[in-house]
């Protein structure tokens, strides 16, 4: 899967996406991420990718002119265009469906805003999904890339390794995870439930799904509407 990026800060996607299974994903050739930096496409003397609002108002906003160019040139850089979604708290609310939705794209085009977002027509006319990854307001898109990306290709087939699948987990199967444990077996006098220790492998099932649907049941009603 290629992931592009347009942002005014290609150096915000250092670290993350650097460390971990998407690391091991981009070095087998199963993500294939690629940075443009909006500000390359900027035609004026100085170099400028944003303006007044029209109207009045506090802050700037993104140039339709400059976004176009850099989508433009991003779209031809592979042979079919990517689904273009940006992100924003305007946007619809990033969940699991739509994330398994997008990681069956061959091809994503993610686009970061800053200021106070960007001309309305590069959204009408060029953006094919406006995305939130939740109500709060942060200073940029960057952040909610990272976020989809890192959600996005958990999916792709083989980047979690041979044992783990995302199919088996939360919200998948629409209930939260038990609780796990590991070695020390009491630790400061704190003690893993027994039934875990038992060696009773249809007790521990038995006490996992109790386990699920009492943490759902408590903590995320929502889900088992
Ligand atoms: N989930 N931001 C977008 C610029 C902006 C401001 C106003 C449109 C209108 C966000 C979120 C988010 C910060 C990204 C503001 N765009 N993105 N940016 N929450 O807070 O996705």
């Amino acid at each position: 899967m290629r992931v592009d990026i347009l942002t005014l800060f290609p150096g915000a996607f250092t670290g993350p996406l650097d460390v971990s299974i998407i690391k091991r994903a981009r070095e087998d050739g199963l993500l294939d991420l690629h940075i443009t930096d909006i500000r390359e496409f900027a035609t004026d003397k100085h170099r400028s990718v944003d303006d007044y609002p029209f109207g009045g108002g506090q802050g700037m906003v993104m140039r339709v002119d400059v976004l176009d160019a850099a989508l433009q040139h991003v779209q031809a850089e592979a042979p079919e265009p990517g689904l273009v979604i940006y992100m924003s708290p305007q946007g619809e609310r990033l969940t699991d469906a739509l994330v398994r939705e997008f990681a069956a794209n061959p091809r994503l085009v993610i686009v970061c805003g800053r200021y106070e977002g960007v001309d309305e027509r590069f959204v009408e006319h060029c953006v094919d999904r406006e995305i939130s990854i939740g109500d709060y307001i942060l200073t940029g898109g960057e952040l909610p890339a990272m976020v989809l990306v890192d959600a996005v290709a958990r999916h792709i087939p083989g980047a979690l390794g041979d044992a783990a699948s995302p199919e088996e987990e939360s919200f998948a199967g629409r209930l939260l995870e038990h609780p796990q444990y590991t070695r020390p077996a009491e630790y400061r006098g704190w003690e893993v439930p027994a039934v875990l220790l038992s060696g009773h492998h249809a007790n521990i099932e038995k006490w996992k799904a109790a386990q699920r649907l009492a943490r759902t049941r408590l903590r995320r009603p929502d889900l088992l509407e």
